[in-house]
């Protein structure tokens, strides 16, 4: 069987950069990594975390609630975070640094304000696809290659729904960071992509 590769940036958005609203540590330093590779796969595609000002992960939208509570959303447990890539915002946008010109489909996620959408695939409760699968199968694509913010929430699911949808997977450590808002989970979340039949690689291997 032949392969075709594609490369799948996850939310390299400002909110995710330090200084943003949900700073991921260290989260600028994939930029460089994610240009790098840019060039070297035929496809590259990127998502984009999308809310609604009133998005239902927002603990500003649950009075009494705080960042870092949990509540339900969907009938699903939930984390509480900061507003976060509201559709249109600085905050939403990509890093500016980030070279766009090799991207050549956007997909959006977290759109629906009333379910969390960690994977670049569907959200939380698999109601809704955002078009990313269809557009890979369309492409050909039987292998992915994943990386980007963060590594323990969009990395992960993204990671998983890939697995469970039959593409050879591979996570890119070197262009992924993390919250470990608990310390040990981007190490949980590796052992997790790893189970679901993902290997671990990083950008010099490529
Ligand atoms: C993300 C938390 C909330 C992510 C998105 O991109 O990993 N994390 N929304
Ligand atoms: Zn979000």
């Amino acid at each position: 069987m032949t392969t075709k590769s594609a490369l799948v940036l996850v939310d390299l958005q400002n909110d995710f950069m330090p200084g943003g609203s949900l700073a991921v540590p260290d989260g600028d330093a994939v930029v460089k990594v994610a240009n790098q590779l840019s060039s070297i796969f035929p496809v590259v595609v990127a998502t984009q975390d999308w809310h609604p000002a009133n998005h239902g992960s927002f603990a500003a939208s649950h009075p009494g609630k705080k960042i870092g509570d949990m509540t339900t959303l969907g009938g699903l447990p939930q984390m509480l975070w900061p507003v976060h890539c509201v559709q249109g915002t600085h905050g939403a946008g990509f890093h500016p640094d980030l070279d766009t010109t090799k991207i050549t489909a956007v997909f959006h996620k977290g759109t629906d304000a009333s379910i969390e959408s960690y994977s670049g695939f569907f959200d939380n409760a698999k109601k809704r696809a955002t078009g990313l699968n269809d557009f890979l199968r369309q492409k050909g694509i039987t292998d992915v290659y994943v990386g980007g913010l963060a590594t323990d929430y969009c990395v992960l699911y993204t990671v998983l729904a890939a697995c469970e949808l039959g593409y050879k997977t591979f996570v890119i450590k070197d262009l992924c960071r993390g919250i470990d808002a608990d310390k040990n989970d981007c190490i949980a979340a590796y052992t997790d992509m790893i189970k679901a039949g993902a290997t671990i690689i990083l950008s010099k291997d490529l």
